[in-house]
């Protein structure tokens, strides 16, 4: 079953989303596999952005997402990787839909809140940089599988 890795940035977790954020994921229908509130390591955060290494934002980035905890979770569900990815809306939160998370609760390139995994190889990628395997539970909600 498909997996994603999300991520509540600092700045989701000290206004309030985190809530917000696991109710979405859960009435859509996904199963919450992986959950935990870290304080990020700058060598974490490197890796995890390591594609941004040369942008100018980058150094930026990284003192943001190591500022206050963050709330990491593996979501899985049927095609959760684009609709994670649409639930969280545009890079940049003006850009953003109504509906979307950073549409509806976002200004700022720099505090978008919250982070989703863009593609599902990318996904595997993350999820294995921040979670150990026995962090993660493999089940699945004993109801029918329409039933949220
Ligand atoms: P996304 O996949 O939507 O999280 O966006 P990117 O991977 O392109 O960018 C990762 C993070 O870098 C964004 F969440 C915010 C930050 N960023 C900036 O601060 N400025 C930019 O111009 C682009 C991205």
């Amino acid at each position: 079953m498909e997996r994603t890795f999300i991520a509540i940035k600092p700045d989701g977790v000290q206004r309030g989303l985190v809530g917000t954020v696991i109710q979405r994921f859960e009435a859509k229908g996904f199963t919450l596999v992986g959950l935990k509130l870290i304080q990020v390591s700058r060598d974490l955060a490197e890796a995890h952005y390591g594609e941004h290494r040369e942008k100018p934002f980058f150094s930026g980035l990284v003192d943001f997402i190591t500022s206050g905890p963050v709330v990491a979770m593996v979501w899985e569900g049927k095609g959760v990787v684009a609709a994670a990815r649409k639930m969280i809306g545009s890079t940049n939160p003006l850009q953003s839909e109504p509906g979307t998370i950073r549409g509806d609760f976002g200004i700022d390139i720099g505090r978008n809140i919250i982070h989703g995994s863009d593609a599902v190889e990318t996904a595997q990628r993350e999820i294995s940089l921040w979670f150990q395997d026995n962090e993660l539970a493999n089940w699945s909600p004993t109801l029918s599988s329409w039933i949220y």
